[in-house]
């Protein structure tokens, strides 16, 4: 749909961290001139952090407290000692990523029971709505697709409250899986009785066995990946189309100096969609070009930037610490935000400049911002008058104010599990079925082509250097023979750096590259937003049962370099119930108890077959991902 004249990325195979530093700086130099304040002098403002924090051991869940856990006092009021008191504040974030994951996917279902033939939203992928019905057992023949649609949307919505019986999603997993869950106790029922029952277990005078917390910190994980999550990517397939490989563009340097420059930024599609296709309409772009603009560019960021991308090609700006970076290019005249990760520093920051900062859910309302409530009945007209505005606001600009950073890269997106099957399934040609499968990755990772495979997800975060990590280790992996996917800001990260290029080939080892070669394929695959990595658990599910092993057999793991959000804690616990190692560059803030840190680490293993591996420094990070694919292959014999 978008048609950018995408530059040739052979000039300039890799940006490197230290070019995406400089270009900050000088984006610092804009804000010190603004006098406005970004992350960076926030961030020395709070240092040093408070370490009962970060080790996880202050207690404020009763007003008896707040509590902390010192050499002196090993118990706070009530008797909790360090292993309750870390347990409790790590399942609290865990059952609050997943419902903010869940809720998000709670609004896609309603939109989808609103989506008609002649309204706003309409059913771009039928086939996959009837194969879920079918999956679900709702009848199809002879009915019309709305109906069935909304029958799935409702029956959707009744796995958040449903009374009895485990979550519907979970049957896609392998049979093993499924015992293993139903055994341990930590199959999900309904996903809001997930949450409620980790804050019910988590409220002063509860458990306090630390064990007993990171049970039901995998519970509640699962009704994330398993539940919430996954209902809220099928649902946007159904709704908005499922992706298909598409060449962009991503960094700031896709901001246009002559043009209406609108970010998109957030999580869920629905409104960002809405914005893309209003841009599209010619009255938009007529409007603009009156308003001496030469038209509108729609750019996003963090997920809803994945999001639009994988489905039209929209070109993004950049993840979770570059938005404040976009406003400070003074070329943006709206940002445009929907839930999760918008910093409220928006607000004060886009005060300094002329960028119009527009909210527009009840679930993110934020000062200094616009708010208008989207409405699916009016997503369109809405969509209008919010471009309108931007559009409006294009003469404010400050010409002496404008930055733009040249850097942006070539970036290859849009692989879900059906992209992937259908691009793998040129690599051998002898073993193509019918339906398609993974056997023909399966070979080559048998054959040793390939090692394995890892899944890095997750935010940039200033604990440690913003997007070094993520791009060492992909780097290391790479060079190694070892395939990624991708979602949320990690593959951001790559767009930006230009891993995302089938160029990027050339810095893979022989085995990866004659891979891509052969398969057309960059070697990290982009597979969409946060909610996605439930696409990763379809990915992982379906190579066990094409190679018939068990999930914890196959060389392929997980890991979540810079990750800061509570949703972070969710996804590693579904994706360590799921049975797959993951890999951690961020300690969890449960430092402060011995038990929390074997639990996490070991206990897990015990109930799932995988646990956390932890390492602050990439490069003893990533050797350590090598040799457990390693390891992973010793077993198998292969
Ligand atoms: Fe203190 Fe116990 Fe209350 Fe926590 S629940 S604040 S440890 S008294
Ligand atoms: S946007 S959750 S900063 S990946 Fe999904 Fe990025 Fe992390 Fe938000």
């Amino acid at each position: 749909m978008v048609n950018w004249n995408l530059m040739k990325l052979s000039e300039n195979l890799t940006t490197t961290i230290e070019q995406m530093e400089a270009d900050s700086a000088r984006l610092k130099e804009q804000a010190c001139a603004a006098c406005a304040e970004t992350w960076e002098d926030r961030k020395k403002n709070q240092t040093p952090q408070c370490q009962f924090g970060e080790n996880g051991i202050c207690c404020r869940i009763c007003s008896m407290g707040p509590c902390r856990i010192t050499p002196k006092a090993s118990r706070g009021i009530c008797g909790a000692d360090a292993h309750a008191i870390a347990g409790r504040n790590y399942l609290r974030m865990a059952a609050a990523g997943t419902a903010a994951h869940s809720d998000h996917g709670r609004e896609i279902a309603h939109v989808l029971h609103k989506s008609s033939r002649d309204g706003n939203f309409q059913i771009r992928d039928e086939q996959k709505l009837v194969a879920l019905a079918h999956e679900w057992a709702i009848p199809t023949e002879g009915r019309d697709i709305y109906d069935i649609a909304h029958e799935v949307a409702e029956t959707g919505l009744l796995e958040y409250g449903k009374p009895f019986g485990s979550l519907r999603f979970l049957k896609r997993a392998t049979d093993e899986r499924q015992k293993v869950w139903d055994e341990t106790g930590i199959a999900p029922r309904a996903i809001d009785r997930e949450i409620a029952t980790a804050m019910h277990m988590t409220n002063m005078g509860n458990t306090a066995d630390a064990e007993a917390l990171v049970k039901q910190s995998l519970r509640v994980g699962m009704a994330d990946g398993w539940g919430g999550s996954m209902m809220g990517t099928e649902f946007s397939d159904i709704l908005f189309g499922t992706p298909t490989a598409r060449t962009t563009e991503g960094n700031l340097g896709v901001l246009e100096r002559e043009m209406v420059n609108i970010v998109v930024h957030g999580h869920d599609p629905a409104f960002s969609e809405m914005v893309v296709v209003a841009a599209e309409l010619k009255e938009m772009t007529d409007y603009a070009k009156s308003k001496g603009a030469k038209g509108i560019n729609i750019a996003g960021l963090c997920c809803t930037a994945n999001e639009v991308a994988m489905r039209h090609g929209v070109r993004m700006a950049g993840n979770f610490l570059q938005q404040e970076n976009a406003v400070l290019t003074g070329a943006v005249e709206m940002m445009c935000v929907d839930v999760q990760c918008i910093f409220p520093a928006l607000g004060p920051l886009t005060d300094c400049f002329h960028t119009k900062f527009v909210t527009t859910s009840p679930i993110a309302r934020i000062p200094g911002s616009i708010y208008i409530e989207f409405k699916t009945e009016t997503a369109l007209d809405q969509a209008k008058d919010i471009i309108k505005m931007a559009i409006d606001n294009f003469q404010n600009r400050n010409p002496d104010r404008i930055f733009i950073p040249d850097n942006k890269q070539v970036a290859n997106v849009g692989y879900p599990c059906e992209q992937i099957i259908k691009e793998l399934d040129g690599v051998t040609n002898s073993h193509v079925d019918a339906l398609g499968s993974y056997r023909p990755a399966i070979d080559c990772i048998k054959a040793g082509v390939l090692r394995g495979a890892v899944a890095i997800v997750g935010c940039n975060n200033p604990k440690v250097r913003p997007d070094y990590s993520h791009l060492e280790i992909m780097k290391e992996l790479i060079k190694n023979d070892i395939l990624i996917v991708a979602t949320g800001c990690a593959a951001q990260v790559a767009t930006k750096s230009g891993l995302l290029s089938k160029e990027a080939k050339e810095l893979c080892g022989s085995g990866l590259k004659r891979v891509c070669e052969l398969a057309g394929i960059p070697p990290i695959l982009h597979m969409g937003a946060c909610v996605d990595i439930s696409r990763m658990m379809l990915l992982a599910t379906g190579i066990a049962k094409d190679w018939g092993v068990d999930i914890t057999q196959i060389p392929v793991v997980g890991c979540a370099p810079e990750w800061m959000s509570e949703k972070a804690v969710a996804i590693a616990n579904y994706v360590v119930s799921t049975g797959l190692d993951v890999y951690l560059g961020i300690e969890p803030q449960v430092k402060g108890s011995s038990q929390m840190m074997e639990l996490i680490t070991e206990g897990t293993r015990k109930i799932t077959g995988a646990g956390y591996i932890i390492n602050k420094d990439p490069h003893e990070l990533v050797k350590s991902i090598i040799n457990g694919i390693e390891a992973k292959r010793t077993a198998l014999g292969i």
